[in-house]
């Protein structure tokens, strides 16, 4: 699936995935750097993308489990910005 990244907003190719491995591209439709942030609701682990560029990709390979992840970007306050997304897995 892909996360399209643009000021100041997350746009997701889907919004319900199923789980098990999963290739994740997040891609930089935007002017500034943006990265990605991925944590499950209720987890600890934080997935983390390379800073992308104007007009790059950058691709992780994830293990989806059930559940609802929650998406952000980590550059300044992108966050706080809008850049926040949620991702179903059933
Ligand atoms: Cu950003």
């Amino acid at each position: 699936m892909q996360v399209v990244a643009r000021e100041f907003s997350f746009t997701l190719s889907r919004v319900t995935v199923k789980a098990g491995p999963a290739i994740i591209e997040l891609a930089n439709f935007g002017e500034d750097a943006h990265d990605l942030r991925m944590q499950r609701v209720g987890g600890t682990r934080v997935y983390a993308w390379p800073l992308a560029q104007s007009g790059d990709v950058e691709d992780k390979s994830v293990k989806l489990l059930r559940g609802r992840y929650r998406l952000w970007c980590s550059v300044a306050n992108h966050r706080a910005l809008g850049m926040t997304a949620l991702l179903v897995v059933k």
